[in-house]
């Protein structure tokens, strides 16, 4: 008989995520098999990883997810365990536990230790019943009333998942720092409200990941890949338009309070990819979106008189570099990036450098997600691009961006959404910074 999970399609992808990417195979259910321990217990051990799905009243889901294999009847053993819940309709984060853990299996009881955090009893005619314990309750956000509850179960088994305790407890914390950051930029308001939105401008070598920076933000905030933005490599760049790109949250339909602006890549000679005399022109809010732009022939002072109001200048520069090709930026490249950041100063814009294509970027985040500037294997890049354009190190943010792969990766996300709150912030110290004339709508940059 073909059995079918009672957990619905968005919510298996939901953990399927939040376990790295791994796949689900539904090997047991409470009211199609029997609400049995030892029935249990013979489909699930040595199936490797599983996940146990308990399923509430209300719509409300706890699970437990065990590394090591299914115990099998009147048996002890250790554990890695990560517990999470899932609401109905909340896309973003879930609530999820880490507990390295005992389990133990009797006839009629699943018990995972520390001692009561669970039980689950199969009751004759009752069905299985669920007691968790106040911790358990407390970290999994549930208000649930205290004492047994009635629950269906699922065992599901994991396929694809690293054999690593250490790599479950990244996964299981990355997702939830993906779901406070999402709720921090969903909530961001620029300085004082001086602008409803603010511009980022991403400018750089060719190549370097400035589309797919764009196309990695969109996809966090839209749940799933996306590919607005044409990226790839070619000799010439491959972004030839300046485009102004404003994104929104699929969570509440609304545009977010940022636009980020791609531009044309820089290239080491003369008449070669964006025109550094062009950049002023792009702060200053002139160049318009899809504006072509023309390597040999720069934009003419002559067609801009007017001062454009601070909503329509860019608020932040984002220099983006690829890590790997840092140290080796040729002195004609190094040159055209310093010229840029020198007219970026002298127009009171806030600047961050961003370091695309990271490799070892779930290793160098520490368990409590604090800056990666500080792990070794990226310090001379880092260095590097502190003495070459002056950005403090808390500026200098690291990504790698959603480019290859075919789904979105929680620790990525953290760190694509974590380079954009600082972005943010380097916006908000710039206005901050800005006179009460240059505040004014019509004020002079
Ligand atoms: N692995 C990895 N690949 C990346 C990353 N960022 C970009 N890429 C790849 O690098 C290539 C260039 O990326 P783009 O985003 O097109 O670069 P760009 O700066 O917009 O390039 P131009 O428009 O030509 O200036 C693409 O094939 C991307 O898939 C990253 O962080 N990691
Ligand atoms: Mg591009």
């Amino acid at each position: 008989m073909k059995v079918t999970a009672r957990l619905t399609w968005r919510e298996e992808k939901m953990l399927e995520r939040l376990l790295g990417n791994a796949s689900l195979t539904l090997l047991y259910q409470s009211n199609v098999h029997k609400n049995c321990i030892l029935e249990m217990t013979q489909k699930c051990c040595l199936q490797g990883s599983t996940v146990t799905v308990f399923h509430l009243k209300k719509g409300v889901i706890v699970g437990v997810f065990m590394l090591e294999d299914f115990p099998t009847v009147d048996s002890e053993k250790p554990c890695t365990c990560a517990w999470f819940s899932l609401k109905k309709n909340n896309s973003s984060g879930i609530p999820a536990l880490f507990l390295s853990t005992r389990v133990t299996v009797r006839s009629t009881d699943l018990i995972i230790f520390p001692r009561s955090v669970l039980s689950l009893g199969a009751r004759p005619f009752r069905g299985f019943t669920l007691s968790l314990h106040d911790t358990v309750r407390k970290e999994l956000e549930l208000s649930l009333e205290s004492g047994l509850l009635s629950v269906e179960c699922e065992i599901f088994r994991v396929d694809g998942i690293k054999k690593d305790p250490g790599f479950i407890k990244k996964m299981v914390t990355a997702d939830q720092h993906r779901g406070k950051l999402l709720s921090a930029l969903r909530a961001y308001k620029p300085y004082k409200d001086l602008v409803s939105e603010v511009r980022i401008l991403l400018v750089g070598p060719v190549g370097s990941g400035k589309s797919s920076f764009f196309n990695s933000v969109k996809s966090a905030f839209q749940g799933h890949l996306a590919r607005q933005a044409i990226m790839g490599f070619a000799e010439s760049g491959i972004t030839k338009q300046y485009r102004v790109y404003s994104i929104k949250d699929a969570k509440s339909g609304e545009t977010l309070p940022f636009m980020l602006c791609d531009s044309m890549g820089l290239k080491e000679g003369e008449e070669a990819g964006l025109c550094i005399d062009d950049v002023p022109h792009i702060l200053k809010g002139y160049v318009p979106d899809r504006y072509q732009f023309n390597p040999c022939e720069p934009i003419k002072q002559k067609h801009y008189t007017a001062s454009l109001p601070l909503k329509d200048r860019i608020h932040c520069v984002a220099f983006v570099l690829n890590i790997n090709s840092v140290n080796t930026l040729s002195d004609k490249m190094v040159a055209k990036l310093k010229k840029i950041r020198k007219d970026v100063v002298d127009c009171g814009v806030g600047h961050v450098a961003l370091l695309t294509n990271v490799k070892d970027y779930d290793e160098v985040l520490d368990d409590n997600f604090v800056n990666m500037t500080e792990t070794v294997t990226s310090l001379s890049q880092v260095q590097n691009v502190q003495n070459m354009l002056n950005i403090p190190i808390a500026n200098i943010l690291m990504v790698s961006n959603h480019a290859s792969e075919r789904r979105l990766e929680p620790v990525k996300d953290v760190l694509i959404l974590a380079a954009l709150r600082q972005m943010l912030r380097a916006a908000d110290d710039a206005f901050e910074d800005l006179s009460l004339e240059d505040t004014s709508t019509l004020a002079p940059v």
